[in-house]
């Protein structure tokens, strides 16, 4: 057996590992972040437990910590208030970015993993199952402990040679998604394994697990071995340490090499984290701005590398490098050994610990600017400004970048850090609260708002398409985020005014016009972050059928957790819609009830064409009572 065949084997509760099936799996822990958990939570209050149901469950707060009006700290009182009443641990905003925290404090090899957010997956790199999941299905774990997935097939990676020496953990899963794409990893878990995991640390495996998610992949997994021991050690958890591998003559479903001695520094170019090419390739591209930090690349080696080219040298005239570390303790310990100093003394700006620019939390670029950044998604306005030029580089690439002021990768030899001490964490508890006390007073703010519901299936719908895009719309597109918008993440009807403002700003008009009705994407519809606003806002907006050629995981699961049918179409019937006409969906009861496609017929020139919707079982019920919660409200928890 593979290794995530190994866990997901001791785990199961439901169904069959057969790729493709739907499986029911125990959870062990959960993670929230600020901004898709006050809905989580609301979620959580209207399920009307008590405890928790999973070992360990931690609200984070990191996404919104700019409190520009009382919205933000409001859903921070919300949150904490939550978390005290169901035994949940809570994560003070500026203790740092969810993911690193969790690999810090709790991760365990063996151990399953679900969280409202799309980069979960980063505690693969501890040998867990760590899945990015809506705000519903983390609720509903944290409930029942149980979360239900597609079962996935795995792909190999056989990591081999040593690696180049300027090349990073960064230029290893670029170079993996230059090679399959945004779409590549949909449903599937990437595994890694090879002579070359030895040239991996824990956060550069953290790293390439972290942006397994922008492969579309279920999640990403490593073995565990003396790397995985050592990191539990400098965490103070070496008892957390259980040895994990895939057999001998494990079987996969696929299988890559990746050959770490022929990697060079690369670049994902605007606006797709897989449009990569060599950083020679754009070498002395002028650049205005630099963020190294976010989940992907805050860790204290990375960190330290910046530091160290930075040290003793001046940021660029024109350049802005602002970092933000990951955690409140690599920032203790960057303070203690003096790289903070090194890095301040450059000209750096120095961030709060937090997510900040990589949600377009403040440092929008300059108009028309060019920003190199050690994020995971480039999607075009994500950083606050929409015609700016984000490209996606490691910490080194971006430090060495911040001097010369234009984009190189010609490091001098001086420059390298060799030697990165594995020395004990400074721990900081005083940033986590863990109180439980199932009387304590829920807190809701003037911004929270109801969560929207759906409605039951009917048998017919009539209606018109509000909006016809292109392949790979992300979450991003469907529901923007930025320093304006993210406080009323617990607001659908506010946040349903600006849903595809970037694409069509007549979008929200057309469909309060036309009363609802369709969308109609091309390949890999709702790529990109978890939020499931993407999901309750076309919900409050009554549209009721997604038509798209495939559809990424988590927002297909969204969209079934909120009564809203994904349904499949061929390249071929993508022109069969237009804005014009109106459409209707019969036999919907009975298509749904025995997995027939779905018949749509144009109602002005009565031509008609079939949809694919496969649904599961668990999938049928929750379209059919128009959601999961409606569907848990009549048939309890784990129906
Ligand atoms: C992201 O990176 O896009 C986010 C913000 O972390 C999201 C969650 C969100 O939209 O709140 C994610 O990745 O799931
Ligand atoms: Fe935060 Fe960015 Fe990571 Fe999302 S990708 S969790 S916004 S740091």
């Amino acid at each position: 057996m593979n290794l995530a065949y190994k866990i997901l084997s001791a785990k199961l509760k439901s169904g069959e590992l057969v790729a493709g099936q739907q499986i029911g799996i125990q959870i062990d822990q959960t993670l929230t972040q600020d901004s898709t958990g006050t809905m989580a939570y609301l979620q959580l209050e209207a399920m009307g437990i008590e405890h928790v149901a999973v070992e360990k469950a931690v609200a984070y707060i990191d996404h919104n910590m700019l409190q520009t009006g009382f919205e933000n700290m409001d859903d921070h009182e919300f949150i904490r208030s939550v978390a005290k009443k169901h035994g949940i641990t809570f994560s003070k905003p500026g203790n740092g970015v969810c993911h690193q925290l969790q690999l810090e404090n709790f991760a365990k090899p063996g151990k399953t993993l679900v969280g409202s957010d799309s980069h979960t997956p980063t505690c693969g790199a501890m040998g867990m199952i760590a899945i990015g999941a809506g705000g519903l299905d983390v609720a509903v774990a944290m409930a029942t402990g149980t979360y239900y997935l597609q079962c996935p097939s795995v792909v190999k990676v056989n990591l081999v040679g040593k690696k180049a020496k300027w090349a990073s953990a960064k230029d290893v899963i670029l170079y993996i998604l230059q090679q399959l794409s945004v779409k590549g990893g949909v449903n599937k878990i990437i595994e890694y394994t090879g002579e070359g995991l030895k040239e991996l640390s824990l956060t550069d495996r953290a790293t390439i697990c972290n942006m397994g998610a922008e492969l579309g992949a279920t999640t990403s997994v490593f073995p565990t071995d003396e790397i995985t021991k050592e990191y539990l050690i400098q965490q103070g958890r070496e008892e957390d340490y259980v040895e994990l591998k895939a057999d001998e003559d494990a079987t996969y479903d696929e299988e890559i090499t990746v050959d770490l001695s022929k990697l060079v520094p690369l670049t994902a170019k605007p606006h797709s984290p897989d449009a990569v090419v060599p950083v020679s390739e754009l070498r002395g591209m002028k650049i205005n701005q630099i963020v190294i930090g976010s989940c992907t690349n805050s860790s204290l080696p990375d960190m330290l590398k910046a530091a160290k080219i930075l040290k003793g040298r001046r940021v660029a005239t024109h350049v802005s490098l602002v970092i933000a570390p990951g955690s409140s303790s690599i920032l203790a310990m960057l303070s203690k050994c003096g790289a903070l100093a090194d890095m301040i003394a450059s000209g750096a700006r120095i961030l709060e610990c937090g997510c900040g620019p990589c949600i377009g939390m403040g440092q929008a670029p300059l108009s028309k600017g060019v920003s190199l950044r050690t994020i995971n998604r480039n999607f075009k306005g994500r950083s606050g400004t929409n015609d700016a030029s984000v490209y996606l580089v490691s910490p080194e690439v971006a430090a060495l970048s911040a001097i010369k002021g234009y984009l190189t990768d010609e490091f001098e030899d001086d420059m390298y850090l060799d030697d990165i001490e594995n020395t004990p964490f400074v721990k900081n508890k005083n940033f986590f609260i863990d109180e439980y006390d199932p009387q304590n007073e829920v807190y809701m703010g003037p911004n929270i708002k109801p969560v929207p519901r759906g409605d039951k299936l009917p048998d017919t719908f009539k209606g018109k398409v509000c909006l016809k895009v292109g392949d790979n719309i992300s979450t991003d597109h469907i529901v923007p985020s930025d320093s304006k918008l993210l406080p009323y993440r617990s607001n659908v009807p506010h946040l349903a005014k600006f849903s595809f403002c970037k694409v069509d700003d007549q979008f929200y008009n057309r469909c309060i016009e036309n009363g609802g009705g369709f969308i109609v994407g091309g390949d890999n519809y709702g790529q990109g972050s978890s939020r499931e606003h993407a999901a309750l806002v076309p919900n409050y907006l009554k549209i009721k059928a997604i038509f798209a050629i495939s559809f990424a995981r988590i927002h297909r699961s969204n969209l079934i957790n909120n009564g809203i049918l994904p349904l499949v179409i061929n390249q071929k019937d993508y022109d069969f819609f237009n804005d014009q006409d109106e459409y209707e969906l019969i036999n919907l009861l009975d298509s749904v009830e025995s997995n027939k496609d779905i018949t749509v017929i144009n109602k002005t020139n009565n031509q008609t064409i079939t949809a694919k919707l496969k649904l599961s079982s668990r999938e049928k019920t929750m379209i059919q009572y128009g959601g999961l919660l409606n569907a848990i409200k009549e048939l309890g928890g784990d129906f």
